[in-house]
Parts: structure tokens; sequence; C-alpha cells
């Protein structure tokens, strides 16, 4: 198959591109980076279930770990495997409660309220400059405990996190320019004395101090809290305002229902997913729908694909608010996203915001998207509110 996943047409658009993906089989090999791949519902999902067979530990981008350095110390949670990953998931998901996660509902509806506010007296606004970045590196900073005022560092991090997954292009080498400066930056952020106390930062601190992890891995899971929180949210949440923005009768229905902004969200992770690749690495030799693939392998899941099989979905292309869940934009298994009830609850008060104060939402200009090695980025989304 010669379908270039990190070339600059699938990045763009990655969509026309599924078809052949689907048509070429259940599993198929990469020409151009000697790399397998799935692209259907039922064989992604299985690899990513397999956490056994399917390993983290040899790194989720294109690089394999069993043949090169990684860029950075190894995050402890996506580059990792049970058990090490175990007590370190156990330690981050219990702080992500669903408890504390409600208990932020206060402040991020005020800064909604603002955002949004802001936003409707311009009339025209930027959906990505204006809303979807910076809700989460104002709400999700805080909670996370950051007390430091440039948050662009935040971006800029995110930036290299991302383009790393991918070859070492044009991309990455331009976001690296700056990693000296904003790594110190953001493990600076990472230190105990940094972080707000009560913050899901001091949290991690605490399980620390109760022995259930040691300092240096509060400090990495911090790290990770803020590499893996604020992108992925950016791009879903203006996803989503891009669909609802030409799906007119979509917007009505959320505004009729505004319990309805949270199959909205879902079915544009389905749709749009934000990050629409993962690899894993096989840890054994093993047979995958009828292929034999060896040990150390990388094995591409396309889960933006995956989320359009129409094997799996029914009019896999329509935005349809009725769906059944299944979409593998989170993962799923050990490994799913430790971080996916806060992002659905960031993206369910900005959203629900906006729907009960706009009645009209329309585009005002096309999408500008933002290349980049891994993520579905806009750089820019106009749109109209009245
Ligand atoms: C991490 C991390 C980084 C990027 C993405 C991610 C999608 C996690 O550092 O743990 O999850």
């Amino acid at each position: 198959m010669d379908v270039d996943p990190f070339g600059a047409a699938f990045q763009h658009d990655p969509e026309p591109f599924y078809e052949r993906l689907h048509a070429a089989g259940p599993v198929f090999l990469l020409d151009a980076y000697g790399i397998w791949a799935t692209a259907r519902h039922a064989e992604t999902q299985h690899v990513i279930r397999d956490f056994e067979t399917f390993c983290s530990s040899a790194g989720i981008g294109l690089a394999n770990f069993l043949k090169e350095q990684p860029w950075r110390t190894r995050s402890l949670l996506l580059e990792a495997d049970p058990p090490a990953h175990t007590s370190v998931r156990r330690a981050i998901a219990r702080v992500m409660s669903p408890r504390a996660i409600e208990a932020l509902r206060p402040e991020f509806e005020r800064h909604a309220d603002r955002l949004v506010g802001e936003a409707i007296r311009q009339g025209s606004f930027d959906a990505v400059t204006d809303l979807a970045q910076p809700y989460p590196l104002r709400v999700f900073a805080d909670a996370v405990g950051i007390t430091a005022d440039d948050r662009e560092n935040l971006l800029l991090y995110g930036d290299m996190v991302f383009n790393a997954l991918g070859p070492r292009n044009r991309l990455f080498e331009k976001a690296m320019e700056r990693a000296p400066q904003v790594t110190a930056w953001l493990t600076e952020q990472c230190r105990r004395d940094a972080l707000r106390p009560g913050g899901l930062g001091a949290h991690l601190y605490e399980a620390a101090d109760r022995g259930e992890i040691t300092a240096d891995e509060a400090a990495l899971l911090i790290r990770s809290l803020l590499s893996a929180g604020i992108d992925t949210t950016v791009h879903g949440v203006a996803w989503t305002l891009r669909l609802l923005s030409v799906h007119p009768e979509v917007w009505d229905a959320l505004r009729a229902d505004p319990a309805l902004v949270r199959p909205a969200f879902e079915e544009s992770l389905r749709h749009a997913s934000p990050a629409p690749l993962l690899f894993r690495t096989t840890s054994r030799e093993t047979t995958l729908a009828g292929t034999r693939i060896p040990a150390g392998e990388k094995v591409l899941c396309f889960l933006g694909a995956a989320n359009r099989d129409p094997r799996a979905w029914k009019h896999p292309d329509d935005f349809d608010l009725r769906r059944p869940a299944g979409h593998v934009s989170f993962g799923t298994g050990v490994h799913a996203c430790v971080g996916a009830a806060m992002a659905r609850f960031e993206a369910e008060i900005l959203l629900t915001t906006l729907v009960r104060r706009v009645r009209t939402l329309a585009p005002a200009g096309d999408p500008v998207p933002r290349p980049n090695n891994w993520l579905r980025t806009l750089a820019h989304l106009p749109l109209r509110a009245a």
C-alpha cells in the first residue's frame, strides 16, 4: 500500500484515503515505512485491546524504541506496558475521578461564560484562537495547578510532542527549534513547589507522599497531563464547532435540547478524530487476520479510518447524533485515554454555554488547517454567531 499517512495530502485531508485503506484488507503493509497497518474497525479494536501482543513501550509513534532512542524520557503512561504501567495509571485515574472533575464545574463555567461572551460581542470570531485554545489553556492548566502565565509554552510543547510522533521531517524540526527553552519551562511547571495546592498536580505529589508512586513519577505524570491535555481538546472542540457550523439542523437540535451536546461531541470525535493515528509494536510473533507479523514490528492503527469503516457504521460519512458508542478516538482497553472524562467535561461546558447564548452559528470563511505529523489541527476557524 502506498498511502503516506505523514504526507501533506493525507495530513491535510485524510478522508479521501479511507476507502483505499479499507479496501486494502484487514491488515496491510505500508511499503514506504516498512510498517504494518489496520484501518478497519474490528482489527483496529483488536490490536489496541491486546496490549500484551501489541505493546506501547516501544513507542506509540513511528519511532521504534527497540531500535532508536526516544527524544525525551519515556512517558510512564503512553509509552509503558503493564505491569509497570498499572500503578501510575491507577494513581492518575484516581486524581481525575468523576468527583474531582465535577468539582471543577464552577470555574470551568465561569471561564466558558467569559470567553463565549467575548466571542459573541465580536459577532465574527476565530473559534480556534478565541475559544478552543484559550479555554483549555485556562481551565485545564488551572485545574492541573499551573501558576505561570506564559501558557503559550504549552502549545509550543504540544507541537513538539505530537510532531515527534511522526517522521523526522520539516514539521518535526520546526517544532523542535525552541525545544531547550520550552522543555525547561515545562519541567519547571511540573515541580511540586511550582504547583498550586489543591490541583491535580498537587494531588499527584500527595499520592507520592502516600507511597503509591514516587515523586519523580508524579512529575512525569504531570508532564503527561500537560502533553496530552491541551491540543487534543483544542482540536476536538474546534472540529465539533466546524461540524456544527455546517450542520445548522444539528445546531437547532442542540438549542432545543442542550443534552445533545454530549452526543454531538462524541459524533464529532468519530467523524473528525483529532488524533487519527496510533502505533503499537508487536512484543512477539503473532497472526493478525491470517497475516503473520514477526516480533518487534510497528503496527499503525488508522483510528480515523476505523471510525469511518462501513463494516462498523451505517452511512459512516453522515454526521448523526444517534450513533451507538464504539468510536476509537480515545483508544480502548488499559491505555484508553485517561483524560477522556475531562475532555468531555470541558467540551460539554464550553459548547453548552455557546448553545444557550447563540441562535445561529455559521462559517465566516474557510477553516485554515495547521500541518502536524499527528493531529488533525486547525490554525483558524472563522465563525459568525447571531
Ligand atoms: C504523555 C502523552 C503525550 C502525548 C499524548 C498522550 C494521547 C500522552 O506524555 O503521556 O496521549
